[in-house]
């Protein structure tokens, strides 16, 4: 498997679940600044010019839940995924795609300072619904799914995590905090997480 990075991109999140799995593929730096991802041999693997990509037996992947999403599967003796079929599964899959579809966009169209937009069409509704919709999924104690920590906690908790380091969650909850602080402790978090992130 091979894994294109930059650890300090949105990389660092699957650089965290293969550390969480305590599996090493062959890693790929990719620098940012020098144009790495605008290369043509690059855009060959990834159109989008973006990291984290994983290439694994020759098929590319990308985006980092459906990386974590891949991982868990292929390794699940580690148990980082929910059964199939089970209810849990639904939870599960809810955490991995909100980062995506809700969370990101948001976030982007609020650093933007974009005025009106039609938010009833909008997948990602408003700040306000978008907020609340955190807010419900942090999860009190524990994980997103109870007990067991999952890819799942890899995916939203790194996403809120990105999204409150870098000021575009501009006033976290004492739940969403505790929530961060618990993964920061998470030895894989640290081995994987620049210092300036803890
Ligand atoms: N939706 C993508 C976003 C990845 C992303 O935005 N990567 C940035 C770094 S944080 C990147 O590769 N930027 C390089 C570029 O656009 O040239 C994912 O979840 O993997």
């Amino acid at each position: 498997m091979k894994h294109y990075y930059n650890p300090m991109s949105r990389a660092m999140t699957t650089l965290w679940m293969f550390a969480e799995l305590d599996v090493e593929p062959e890693q790929i730096f990719v620098d940012l600044h020098a144009g790495d991802t605008a290369t043509a041999q690059f855009r060959k693997i990834n159109p989008m010019g973006k990291i984290p990509v994983l290439v694994d037996d020759g098929v590319v992947i990308t985006e980092v839940a459906a990386i974590c999403t891949y991982l868990a599967d292929k390794f699940p003796e580690k148990g980082f995924a929910p059964a199939l079929g089970s209810t849990a599964r639904g939870t599960y899959y809810r955490y991995l795609f909100v980062p995506g579809t809700t969370m990101e966009p948001m976030f982007t169209v609020k650093s933007m300072n974009v005025g009106d937009y039609p938010a009833m069409s909008a997948g990602f509704g408003d700040l306000e619904r978008c907020l609340a919709t955190i807010e419900e999924m942090t999860p009190d104690a524990d994980w997103a799914l109870g007990a067991e920590f999952t890819a799942a906690d890899i995916v939203f908790g790194g996403t809120l995590d990105f999204f409150i380091q870098t000021g575009s969650l501009e006033e976290p909850s004492d739940k969403q905090k505790a929530y961060v602080r618990r993964l920061k402790d998470r030895p894989a978090y640290q081995k994987t997480h620049d210092p300036s992130w803890s």
